[in-house]
């Protein structure tokens, strides 16, 4: 019996192996396909704007958190993560590094909360038109995206969100 008793070990050290391989293999190759973004947009500004944000909600649908590390795109020379504060109930915004997306969770650039700061636009963008956007993650590396240039949906403050973006702007 010794003879089965070695091929039930050799088949479990096997076993052991092909799933811990297939654990790595799943940890390195990280699907683009795992993080995804709905309700992008870029908020329309006059074609005289330097400045203007962008806006999504991001999903991880993968086991594993990962880092957005860097935002960029062809139609502005800078493109920063920006957090709002309020402080002495004065609105303020704050460049943040980086922002983590949570496994199995979303983070949301939105108004008035995180958002993404498109800074001296090298041309007007156009409504409707589509703007090219490449998130930069620890994991999941880089993902491109469209995003469409439209008016703030109904009933968003857009006069304030407006002021805060041309007060913004004097700081660059
Ligand atoms: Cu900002």
């Amino acid at each position: 019996m010794q003879w089965l008793q070695r091929l039930a070990t050799t088949c479990l050290v096997l076993l052991v192996s092909l799933v811990t391989l297939t654990a790595e293999a799943e940890m390195k190759h990280a699907k683009a396909s795992d993080i995804q973004a709905h309700m992008t947009w870029v908020r329309a500004v006059p074609p005289v704007a330097k400045t203007t944000a962008a806006y999504m909600m991001l999903h991880n649908y993968s086991q594993q958190d990962d880092r957005l590390i860097a935002i960029e795109s062809p139609v502005s020379e800078v493109v920063e993560m920006h957090a709002t504060e309020v402080s002495d109930g004065i609105m303020k915004m704050t460049k943040i590094q980086d922002v983590v997306v949570p496994a199995k969770g979303h983070i949301m650039f939105e108004p008035a909360g995180n958002h993404i700061m498109l800074i001296n636009l090298k041309q007007p963008l156009k409504v409707g038109s589509m703007i090219p956007v490449t998130l930069v993650f620890e994991h999941h590396g880089r993902i491109d995206m469209q995003l469409v240039v439209s008016h703030p949906p109904e009933g968003n403050d857009s006069d304030e969100m407006d002021m805060q973006h041309s007060g913004h702007q004097m700081n660059h």
